[in-house]
């Protein structure tokens, strides 16, 4: 037979893909039909995703994906936070503001002073994040709000223009700091003690959710028919943990979905709410089949993402390779401080007067500026990991990295080194992977709870040692230079 087709769109902070997902004999193979770059567009002072290029470019993937054959599902996940508000009549109210946005400054300070750390984490166990939902709807115009008829995240927005269900799935929900993670239910209580209204928030539904057939305007778009939308899990962390390829029964195992961000985190069965969890500022967000995923945000290749697009773009592979060639032990960064936040073509100037700053030498060349970048980063994590264990009381021995930013062999080895953990790098694909088995789940094309086996069985992985080059004192001469944000851990 043909197996079982599906259709995966994945929207990252800085790019978008369109994949054919086809599961036979308990393997899944993924063809990427359709890339296209995203970003956030400055307009005014505010930063905006471009949703509806972001749509065209969905539709012109549908319609190459159309031309191969029939496709079962099709579901759509991306990053966090953000969402659109629509009116009565289903029309979008406004722009949907890039979490990044300006418009967030000192937001997060007030609501904190006003409601309490304790209510806030309390009720949703999530990180402090100046962007997190709850934020962003409190720097909203009380007008806008007003006319709001309903709140979708992005990819649930993505999933009304397709097929016009107007719900929330429960991933990308629990990241809002708006949702109880023990009841999976919104937390509106919040909102209530800040005099917003919560009129806006839709039904709450569960990944695999048959949200139903793609609108007859879509099928003449595309040319697709008899096609269903399944809402994958939709948050684009949760399906890549989804699909980490940790083996039935593994134990003591993290993960790292490593792009524009990386995610550090543990697989739980339920959220982790204690005082240690909360003093570690580490967020509960859900994840497929009633799991938790306990992690921390630590800032990701968005650091080089952004010196790359001062340096003119050029290509990643020789930045890496360049970076590979200086040596350790040089000037570090604290990766989560929050200049680091604002996109900006001063990114290199930022890393530098960091590294100034702490009596470092500078790093002059994108190579020993990416070098320490890295560096800092395998360091950051590496912290996390040891959080994780100590909120956890378990002891974590490999930690698999998936993601985009698995394929970065020194990234990788860095933090196998500073963690003295094996890092098991791979799937590069696992967002893709993990959207499209949730869907072949839903839809019976492979039995329930095969999907880290069908990733496993569906192609090879990269092992790291532990062991390189670690000069004395390092380790202690990072936590140094974080000391002081880390007291608050945010
Ligand atoms: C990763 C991610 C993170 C989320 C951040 C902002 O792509 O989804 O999990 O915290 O983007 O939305």
């Amino acid at each position: 037979g043909q197996g079982s087709r599906h259709v995966a769109v994945d929207l990252g902070a800085s790019s978008g893909r369109v994949a054919l997902g086809t599961v036979q004999g308990g393997r899944l193979s993924v063809e990427i039909l359709h890339r296209f770059p995203n970003g956030g567009v400055p307009v005014r002072g505010g930063l905006y995703w471009d949703v509806l290029g972001l749509w065209r470019e969905i539709l012109h993937g549908l319609r190459l994906a159309s031309g191969r054959g029939p496709v079962a599902s099709v579901g759509v996940n991306s990053w966090a936070v953000d969402y659109g508000l629509l009116d009565d009549g289903g029309e979008l109210l406004g722009g949907v503001h890039h979490y990044r946005s300006a418009r967030l400054g000192g937001v997060m300070e007030r609501v904190r002073a006003r409601l309490g750390d304790g209510t806030i984490y309390g009720a949703t166990g999530i990180q402090f994040l100046p962007f997190n939902t709850l934020y962003q709807l409190a720097a909203e115009p009380p007008e806008r709000l007003a006319r709001a008829r309903t709140l979708l995240m992005v990819p649930d927005l993505l999933h009304f223009w397709l097929c016009g269900a107007r719900v929330t799935e429960r991933t990308n929900a629990s990241t809002t700091q708006l949702f109880e993670p023990r009841t999976g239910e919104w937390a509106p209580s919040l909102l209530e003690a800040l005099n917003l209204p919560t009129h806006f928030l839709p039904p709450i539904a569960l990944p695999g959710t048959d949200l139903g057939e793609l609108s007859p305007e879509v099928v003449r778009e595309t040319g697709l028919h008899g096609t269903r939308v399944i809402a994958p899990a939709t948050h684009d962390t949760a399906s890549a943990v989804a699909a980490v390829p940790a083996a039935a029964g593994e134990t003591g195992w993290a993960y790292v979905s490593s792009g524009t961000w990386s995610l550090v985190g543990v697989e739980t069965p339920g959220p982790v709410l204690t005082d240690a969890a909360c003093a570690a500022n580490l967020t509960n967000e859900a994840g497929v089949n009633g799991t938790t995923r306990l992690l921390k945000n630590v800032m990701g290749l968005w650091i080089v993402q952004e010196c790359r697009r001062a340096w003119g773009n050029p290509d990643f592979a020789a930045l890496y390779e360049g970076a590979g060639n200086v040596p350790a032990g040089g000037p570090l960064i604290d990766p989560d401080d929050a200049r680091f936040l604002p996109p900006g073509l001063d990114m290199p100037a930022r890393v530098q007067a960091s590294c100034a700053q702490t009596g470092q030498p500078v790093p002059r060349t994108p190579a020993e500026i990416v070098r320490c970048v890295l560096e800092s980063l395998a360091h950051r994590t590496a912290d996390v990991l040891e959080q994780l264990e100590a909120v956890q009381g378990q002891p974590i021995r490999t930690v698999h990295v998936v993601g985009g930013g698995a394929q970065n062999g020194l990234l990788n080895r860095r933090v196998a080194d500073l963690s003295g953990r094996t890092v098991v790098a791979g799937p590069v694909e696992a967002t893709l992977m993990g959207n499209l088995l949730v869907q072949a789940e839903a839809s019976g094309s492979v039995p329930r709870g095969s999907v880290r086996e069908v990733v496993r069985a569906s192609g090879a992985l990269t092992t790291f040692p532990p062991g390189g080059p670690v000069p004395a004192g390092e380790r202690e001469r990072f936590r140094e230079l974080t000391v002081r944000r880390r007291a608050d851990e945010v």
